[in-house]
């Protein structure tokens, strides 16, 4: 069986022309993965921000939604679990396209290796005030709110929110206070899980903890890395586009 974890995707709604290749990249990565791959999990900021309306879906994803679709018709099965960029999930990747839907982690046995994959942002740190506000920002309430406003302004608004967040450069310091964070997580977890994988980093890694592998399946922003498990065996690659 042939499984492929990727995350960090980061896709847009407003795409600069960095942006648009980077999707090109993506696309045709997915694409390649049609009838050959079993089970694609997805970890995390696939979408730089995810809104749905009742009626009205981003048009901008439509082409990577529609790979997501053939995949599925191909018999791929597909998981997806919540980043922190896109948390507000209302069923159209579970209904229309047919994902499995997760919110913090997702265990499963593949190839008779116990797995567990998440996003990380819960793991980084020991950051009480991080967790509130992941529990409040994905409460139906904040939701309902930004889906009151008409989607041309409400996703110009989260568009803003988004740029700022990332203009705010972390220094090296906490980039490895949070990549330690995810590390001692996975310390955790290899008492009884073989393979853990996380993303959130945008550091792709590849280590050997206690009995376990750990992968951070790293970004589609500089590295273009994916998680793969074939047989008994799990590797850490990048994408060569043609
Ligand atoms: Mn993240």
């Amino acid at each position: 069986m042939k499984c492929i974890i990727a995350s960090d995707f980061h896709l847009k709604y407003y795409e600069t022309e960095e942006d648009k290749q980077r999707r090109n990249i993506i696309e045709q990565f997915l694409t390649s993965l049609i009838g050959n791959t079993d089970c694609l999990i997805l970890a995390g900021d696939i979408f730089d921000l995810w809104a749905e309306w009742d009626n009205v879906i981003i048009k901008q994803y439509f082409s990577v939604l529609n790979i997501f679709f053939n995949l599925k018709k191909a018999g791929c099965r597909l998981v997806f679990l919540s980043g922190n960029h896109d948390f507000w999930l209302d069923g159209f990747l579970s209904e229309n396209i047919g994902f499995e839907i997760y919110q913090d982690d997702f265990c499963d046995t593949i190839n008779g290796k116990k797995i567990f994959v998440s996003h990380g942002d819960l793991y980084t740190k020991n950051d009480i005030r991080y967790q509130i506000f992941r529990r409040i920002i994905r409460t139906t309430f904040v939701k309902k709110i930004f889906r009151i406003i008409h989607p041309d302004i409400s996703l110009r608004f989260g568009h803003l929110m988004s740029r700022s967040s990332r203009s705010r450069k972390d220094s090296i310091q906490l980039i490895k206070q949070k990549e330690n964070g995810l590390i001692q997580k996975a310390t955790n977890l290899s008492i009884n899980k073989d393979y853990i994988i996380m993303g959130h980093s945008h550091r792709p890694l590849k280590i050997q903890i206690n009995n376990s592998v750990y992968i951070n399946s790293g970004d589609w922003i500089k590295n273009y890395t994916y998680c793969i498990i074939n047989d008994s065996t799990i590797d850490l690659l990048k994408f060569d586009p043609i």
